[in-house]
């Protein structure tokens, strides 16, 4: 995955390391060789991500990670509320607490874990995917203001979610079911990218490139944030692209 600022880069190339292993098709960017004598295999483009603080912020309040479990692939998006090390504390606590749970749980019951390990923090907005290949399905649940896109072709689906606070207390969480078509893309992004950013467009543009080896695909994330980003904000980009 691509990095900009964050602080657990060591973590993620562990996971993908681990999603390498498992034979799972989550890859990490063109060119890109992870795992180890017989595993190592250059992987494919369909992750990448991408987040930075507030401008001239040192911690960020975004924080983001996929990594395997049982059934696929976990997908998180947290966004703590406002910005600095307070917005940071509570992101990645959200984010051990979702990779220290059960991989079996419930999306609804993982989300009122991290309710409760959140008690005393800003809390977070947050977005967890889970990306069951061998089904051909996503299961996607939400709260607050973090965005989830599923597009498939051009057509592009913004999934809902709850109203409230992971912290503070939310209602009406429903994890839901969508079918997932090899070349779909999930985006998951924090509102530190623009609201009218135009992602499946510049996708699907991403895909016309005459040789799209040719520039890392672990750069893609990168260069939508570096065009969509606030600067009044955290900024924070998850896509993965089914194949
Ligand atoms: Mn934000």
């Amino acid at each position: 995955m691509a990095l900009i600022t964050r602080s657990q880069s060591e973590a993620d190339r562990a996971h993908l390391d681990a999603a390498v292993d498992a034979g799972v098709s989550v890859n990490a960017g063109a060119g890109t060789e992870l795992g180890t004598g017989a595993q190592t295999r250059t992987l494919g483009t369909n992750l990448s991500s991408a987040l930075r603080p507030l401008p001239g912020e040192s911690a960020c309040g975004d924080q983001l990670d996929a990594w395997l479990i049982d059934t696929g692939l976990r997908l998180a998006v947290a966004d703590g509320l406002g910005h600095g090390p307070e917005a940071q504390r509570a992101a990645v606590t959200a984010l051990d607490e979702l990779r220290q749970a059960s991989p079996g749980l419930e999306l609804a019951e993982l989300f009122a874990r991290c309710d409760q390990a959140l008690i005393g923090t800003r809390g977070v907005a947050l977005a967890v995917v889970d990306v069951r290949p061998d089904a051909g399905q996503v299961l996607h649940a939400s709260v607050g203001n973090v965005r989830t896109l599923l597009i498939h072709q051009d057509k592009v689906r913004r999934l809902g979610g709850a109203r409230g606070i992971v912290g503070a207390g939310f209602r009406a969480l429903r994890p839901e079911r969508f079918v997932l078509a090899p070349g779909d893309w999930l985006v998951l992004y924090s509102d530190g990218i623009a609201e009218n950013a135009d992602l499946a467009t510049a996708l699907a543009e991403a895909d016309l490139e005459p040789d799209p080896n040719h520039v890392p695909e672990n750069s893609l994330a990168s260069r939508l944030l570096a065009r969509w980003a606030s600067d009044r904000d955290d900024a924070s980009l998850l896509l993965y692209r089914h194949v």
